[in-house]
């Protein structure tokens, strides 16, 4: 493969920044073996493009996995059909699955371009290429892959923000009481035990009054990574209210979850938590409350109930424990 640079062609490719919108400054790979049309196509599209030349279609769908390119134009002329097998290989990869695919054909290749079509092609250019055309379709084609990309990025933070809670960024509440009952129900069909921690901070009330509301944010934050320390990969931890938490601990019993709980609440009480940016630091305790789901099917509410008795009595016997 190789790439045609802006100083063989004498043009300045725009920054990528500055023409968002208008579908030019982007990353292609052309696919072409023949020299006659690739030296053509390429300085063409390198007026406003930067481009890769792939001669060899077998290489190209590696080069288009790893390159990040915003359009892929492939010569449906190539032998063999290896022009319609590079597209369809392009459409089932995962990181190639989205970009754009345009397909250029002499007319007599005509039944290719359908198929091309077919396969997921975007878009499509007879030869002779007309320079304006090929430009303006790639334009639109990048311009398209922009927009869609920034829409899957939204999509993605919204997803993300639903389940998240903002402050900590543990699971929120939502979000776990929607996955609790399927990993109760995964333990019970795979006879595995399913260990629940309900944890409340101690006396955090008087933190806020004695240090202000912001350094029990830092607080909350704090304890949150203390959690995420604690705990394991698939263990699901949340926020489940103000200074409430909730973790809950597949394929483990209450002997390891007790051994878990008192880790972590040694893990909050012997190291003050800094706030107010490292300048106070604040003595912080918790009190754990700890059950486990006891029969096949059972509500996941009782087991919810259960860890949330226990948590009572640990505040009861003065706090700063995990009771069972
Ligand atoms: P206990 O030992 O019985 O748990 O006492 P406590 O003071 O922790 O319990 P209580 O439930 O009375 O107080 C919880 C406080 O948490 C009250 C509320 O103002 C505070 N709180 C809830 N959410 C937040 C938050 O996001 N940030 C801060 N800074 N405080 C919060
Ligand atoms: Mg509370
Ligand atoms: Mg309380
Ligand atoms: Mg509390």
């Amino acid at each position: 493969m190789r790439a045609l640079t802006s100083i063989e062609i004498g043009v300045q490719a725009p920054e990528r920044n500055a023409v968002a919108d208008s579908g030019r400054g982007g990353r292609i790979l052309l696919v072409d073996d023949r020299p006659s049309s690739y030296e053509r196509l390429g300085p063409m599209l390198a007026t406003e493009h930067s481009v890769d030349v792939e001669t060899n279609p077998a290489e190209a769908v590696f080069n288009a996995a790893d390159g990040n390119y915003d359009l892929v134009i492939v010569s449906l002329d190539l032998n063999d059909f290896d022009g319609l097998r590079l597209c369809s290989q392009l459409r089932s990869l995962e990181r190639t699955r989205h970009v754009p695919i345009l397909a250029i054909a002499e007319a007599e290749n005509n039944s290719r371009l359908l198929r091309g079509l077919e396969i997921g092609v975007n878009d499509y250019l007879l030869r002779p290429v007309d320079k304006n055309e090929l430009l303006a379709r790639a334009r639109t084609q990048i311009r398209k892959r922009r927009y869609t990309d920034h829409l899957r990025d939204n999509v993605q933070n919204s997803i993300e923000m639903a389940i998240t809670d903002a402050l900590t960024g543990l699971h929120n509440r939502r979000y776990m009481e929607t996955h609790l009952a399927t990993l109760a129900d995964q333990a019970a069909s795979r006879g595995k035990p399913l260990a629940l921690m309900m944890l409340d901070i101690d006396y955090f009330k008087s933190i806020n009054d004695n240090y202000g509301h912001d350094a029990g944010d830092d607080v909350l934050r704090e304890f949150a990574m203390r959690v995420r320390k604690s705990i394991r990969g698939i263990d699901l931890a949340c926020r489940y209210g103000g200074e409430e938490f909730v973790i809950v601990m597949p394929e483990t019993d209450l002997h390891v979850a007790g051994m878990v709980a008192e880790r972590l609440r040694r893990s909050v009480a012997n190291e003050p938590f800094a706030v107010h940016k490292g300048e106070k630091r604040i003595e912080v305790t918790v009190s754990i409350g700890i059950s486990t789901l006891e029969q096949k099917g059972e509500p996941i509410a009782d087991v919810m109930k259960r860890a949330d008795n226990a948590l009572y009595r640990a505040k009861n016997e003065g706090r700063n424990r995990a009771v069972a």
